[in-house]
């Protein structure tokens, strides 16, 4: 049962001396942002070929540049919940920590989380396909359907900072990641099914170190056959018990 487990988990991650964190989007559900893989979640309404890959964004930039300009719109109008200040804290009691997430949603950083890895990008950010330039619009947006280069002289495509299926992951953010999991004690596994790759290697790595792994969903994932303490619930309930 979850609920005697969570002195013992808590107990672990209080002593444990290098803690890899991993998140998906579970974590943001309490929020309001919707997840992939649930039923009625995102990959229920738009196919992934659609919308989350290279070919899509080149055969479709105006309607991918709409679906993420309204998960944008989402992600800024929403508020990180408490399993997001949770893991912020977390920081404060514990100086050898690495939070890697899939989620794009910009909220761990919102919610104060600074030894971040955002592993498949950040909706609020988009790049120039051209000359590379960097927007950040959180602020505001670029003008246009399909936003071009604010570059001067520039006028390449601009699209979403974010990693698409059959895209690579930035090197230094996954060897990072990879890096810090295989050296730790201690690895707390938050709202992913587990199933993309290769982010989903992060618990595989910190088991072969021998590391504690405690995992909190709502159901059990891909991940749930490797972990030490499977905690069925809310994130936002969980964690703030946890640290
Ligand atoms: C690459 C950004 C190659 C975009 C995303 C066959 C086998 C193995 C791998 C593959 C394969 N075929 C293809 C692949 C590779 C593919 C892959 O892994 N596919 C999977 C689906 C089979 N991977 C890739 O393509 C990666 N790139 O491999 O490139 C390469 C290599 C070298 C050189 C060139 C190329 C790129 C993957 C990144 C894709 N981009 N997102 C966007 O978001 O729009 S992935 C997307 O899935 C999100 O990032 C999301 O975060 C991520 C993982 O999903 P989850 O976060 O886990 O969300 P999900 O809905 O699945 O689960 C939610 C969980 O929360 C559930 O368990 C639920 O129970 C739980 N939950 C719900 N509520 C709560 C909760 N838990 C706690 N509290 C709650 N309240
Ligand atoms: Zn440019």
């Amino acid at each position: 049962m979850t609920e005697d487990k969570i002195p013992e988990a808590r107990e672990l991650i209080l002593h444990a001396k290098k803690i890899i964190v991993f998140t998906g989007a579970g974590i943001s559900k309490e929020s309001g942002v919707p997840t992939f893989r649930e039923a009625g979640g995102l990959w229920d309404k738009f196919k992934v070929e659609d919308f989350a890959t290279p070919e899509a964004f080149s055969r479709r930039p105006r309607e991918v540049w709409e679906w993420y300009r309204f998960r944008r719109k989402l992600a800024k109008k929403v508020q990180p919940n408490s399993a997001h200040y949770a893991l912020a804290k977390l920081e404060t009691t514990h100086s050898d920590i690495l939070l890697s997430t899939q989620n794009i949603d910009n909220l761990h950083s919102r919610a104060g989380s600074k030894n971040l890895v955002e592993l498949h990008g950040n909706i609020m950010h988009s790049y120039c396909l051209k000359c590379g330039y960097m927007a950040d619009e959180s602020e505001n947006e670029l003008p246009g359907d399909i936003p071009t280069c604010p570059h001067e002289n520039c006028d390449g495509l601009m699209r979403p900072n974010v990693v698409w299926f059959g895209e690579q992951l930035i090197p230094e953010d996954l060897e990072r990641s990879f890096q810090f999991a295989s050296e730790s004690d201690c690895c707390l596994v938050v709202g992913t099914s587990g199933q993309v790759y290769p982010a989903a290697q992060i618990p595989y790595l910190a088991k072969r170190n021998g590391a504690r792994i405690i995992e909190v969903n709502t159901e059990p994932s891909a991940i749930t056959s490797i972990v030490d303490y499977f905690l069925k619930g809310q994130a936002g309930d969980l964690l703030p018990r946890l640290v």
